[in-house]
């Protein structure tokens, strides 16, 4: 059974191309996946299509009128069955969206993206269509858009790939970084994948590292293992916390990339020891820097 997506939006050519190529575009061919894309303006109700308004109480911006949206919403998604679709509304106040939400998602018959702009929809709209239907405000990352399409496609792209029959390489969905936990080879499991290579064997003086031409896949899938380790404690130390049942090689591995053994989660880890491990240098700069983010952009 497919999956069916309506999206409503004051940019319907938005999406033409996104939901058109690759591998979402060939899901919709084979109809493993549907696609509506509804022109809010189309329920405005003025000679000039007008979906916004001053904002009650002051402050910059304009907001999505209720009324509007209210009538796009009630012809989009009929009132009978209760509950036959989940309404899904970006927002940079929503609740982070992630692995878990995209796999539910792909087992939903019917998700309807509402897509702001401007300062965002009308607070009832949501609160509204809650006795209908379930709700989601979600967030696909602490910045702020001009508008809900562009985290609408990461959603659908996320969600799309997971749907039965999507993938040319069924397995490909859960190796790869956040890859989800089913097909994930469980030696990765909870780890950003490290670099890949192909060929030429030597591009620009540099060569594809041995390990990978030697044909000893203990040894490739171990080497793989310790890059991924030492990109997940640059990139993401936040997940190291949360690994379990590491070997003596692992925790050699994280203490060179400066977490102790043990307790892996230093909040502020060392800078790693110049040398003398045997392993490949590090070559992937320092752990994430936390960005402070402005009252103001946080304020949506
Ligand atoms: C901006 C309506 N989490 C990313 C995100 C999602 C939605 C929006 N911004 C950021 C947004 C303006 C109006 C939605």
């Amino acid at each position: 059974m497919g999956l069916r997506v309506d999206i409503v939006t004051i940019f319907p050519e938005y999406f033409a191309s996104p939901l058109g190529v690759s591998l979402i575009g060939k899901a919709a061919v084979r109809g493993d996946i549907e696609f509506g894309v509804h022109d809010l303006r189309r329920w405005a109700r003025d000679v000039h299509h007008t979906v916004d308004d001053m904002p009650f109480g002051g402050g910059p911006g304009m907001v999505m009128k209720p009324d509007v949206w209210g009538d796009a919403l009630d012809e989009i998604i009929p009132a009978e069955p209760p509950g036959a679709a989940r309404l899904v509304v970006p927002t940079p106040s929503g609740v982070p969206f992630s692995r878990d939400m995209a796999a539910r998602y792909a087992t939903e018959p019917r998700l309807v993206f509402a897509c702001g702009r401007y300062e965002g929809i009308d607070g009832r709209v949501a609160e509204a269509m809650r006795a209908r239907m379930p709700v989601d405000e979600v967030s696909i990352g602490d910045y702020v858009l001009a508008g809900g399409e562009a985290a609408a496609l990461v959603m659908i792209e996320a969600v799309a790939r997971l749907l039965p029959g999507v993938l040319g390489n069924a397995s490909s969905a859960g190796d790869d970084s956040f890859g989800g936990d089913e097909g994930l080879a469980v030696a990765m499991r909870g780890l950003l994948e490290g670099p890949v290579y192909t060929r030429p064997r030597a591009w620009r003086e540099r060569e594809v590292p041995e390990v990978l031409l030697s044909g000893n896949h203990a040894a490739i899938a171990r080497w793989r293992r310790d890059m991924a380790l030492r990109r997940t404690a640059a990139h993401r130390p936040d997940l190291i916390r949360a690994l379990r049942d590491l070997d003596r090689r692992d925790q050699q591995v994280l203490a060179e990339a400066g977490f102790t053994a043990g307790e892996q989660a230093a909040a502020h880890p060392p800078r790693p020891a110049a040398s003398g491990s045997g392993l490949p240098a590090a070559g992937e700069g320092l752990p994430a820097a936390g960005f402070p983010v402005s009252g103001e952009d946080m304020a949506h």
